[in-house]
């Protein structure tokens, strides 16, 4: 075949694959792909896995130190959760074609990112509310929208991780609650907390949709659903309420109701700090990979285990087929 025919079979196929998207189709695993769909997708679900994984240490600081059995409980049982979206999503990469060996070594070496909200540290008590409120809120904010993904393990994966995702939501807003409710001094910490994390939420929604490299793809293969700018509106609106349920200030002092466009108008976002915690300077950056990273050495033993035994099975199976 000519290489004007393999461009024209490659234009082909590529058009065959936008109709697809086009008619809301999910694409599966085996089905044929453009190469740059199948990049851009092991590029944000394994940011998306790497962030659920790296998102544990934060709240993970504070379970020995929960004020009561019930709340430690619980907050065990949610950082357990997001240990599981992590592999929901590791899984849903693995679908691409890459080992999840590669995956680690990029989040380790820096070459992959994760959401840069876990770069700051968890502070006190109320920070683990704001993080179940804000962060839980603003992910499930961007992940209803991505169920309806067009790749199918993906969109699947999300479905699932949403509902647990609700249950996170509310078990933040209810230390919220009972914090702005409290004494003067319990108020005056889910204050603070609200303001430390208020403005880094927003950031999780990624750059302006006029900066962001990857949007318009993303978009056009409906990877995305919604652009980062949508997204962050949505949460913009829907937090406005809760926090004058809970009493508290609002961080922004320039939101303001526009009527005509029938919502919120806010302050700017500092980029600038945005950009220095992605590209590896915020607060806890380093302390998150070289938590991974020994944590990671710590599992070896697991993985070296699971493989003997992989291989046990194999030997036996091939044994009892000869
Ligand atoms: N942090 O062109 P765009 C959770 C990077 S899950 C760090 O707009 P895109 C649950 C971006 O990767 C939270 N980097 O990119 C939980 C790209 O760099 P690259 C995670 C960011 O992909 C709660 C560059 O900037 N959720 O929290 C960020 O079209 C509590 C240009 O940006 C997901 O990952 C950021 N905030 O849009 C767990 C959802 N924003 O890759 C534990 C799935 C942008 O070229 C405890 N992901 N960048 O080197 C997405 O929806 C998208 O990937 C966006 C970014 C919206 C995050």
């Amino acid at each position: 075949m000519s290489t004007e025919d393999q461009i024209e079979d490659i234009n082909a196929l590529e058009q065959k694959f936008q109709a697809r998207i086009d008619a809301e189709q999910k694409i599966e695993p085996k089905d044929w792909m453009p190469d740059a769909y199948r990049k851009n997708l092991i590029r944000q679900i394994s940011q998306h896995a790497h962030s659920e994984v790296i998102g544990m240490q934060p709240e993970g600081n504070w379970i020995t130190r929960a004020p009561s059995l019930r709340r430690k409980a619980v907050l065990l049982a949610k950082v357990q959760d997001e240990a599981g979206h992590g592999l929901y999503l590791y899984s849903a990469t693995e679908t691409l074609g890459i080992s999840r060996a590669e995956l680690i070594a990029a989040l380790q070496d820096g070459s992959a990112k994760y959401a840069s909200i876990f770069n700051y540290p968890t502070q006190t008590w109320g920070d683990v509310g704001a993080i179940g409120w804000l962060v839980d809120g603003a992910a499930i904010c961007n992940q209803v929208s991505l169920q309806r993904t067009s790749y199918g393990p993906y969109a699947r994966g999300m479905i699932r991780i949403c509902k647990e995702e609700s249950f996170h939501q509310r078990q933040g807003y209810q230390i919220m609650i009972e914090l702005a409710h409290g004494t003067p001094e319990q108020k005056q910490m889910a204050q603070d907390s609200l303001n430390r994390f208020y403005w880094p939420s927003l950031m999780m929604f990624g750059p302006h949709d006029s900066e962001s490299a990857h949007s318009a793809r993303s978009m056009q293969w409906k990877i995305k659903r919604e652009t980062n700018d949508d997204l962050r509106q949505k949460f913009i609106d829907q937090t406005v309420p809760q926090i004058e349920y809970l009493g508290l200030e609002h961080p922004d002092k320039d939101l303001k109701w526009n009527e005509e466009r029938g919502h919120y108008d806010s302050g700017e976002i500092d980029w600038e700090e945005f950009q220095n915690v992605i590209n590896g300077n915020g607060h806890c950056n380093r302390q998150r990979i070289q938590h991974h990273v020994k944590a990671h050495e710590e599992g070896a033993w697991v993985r070296d285990a699971q493989n003997a035994y992989d291989q046990k099975r194999r030997a036996r199976k091939a044994s009892t087929a000869a």
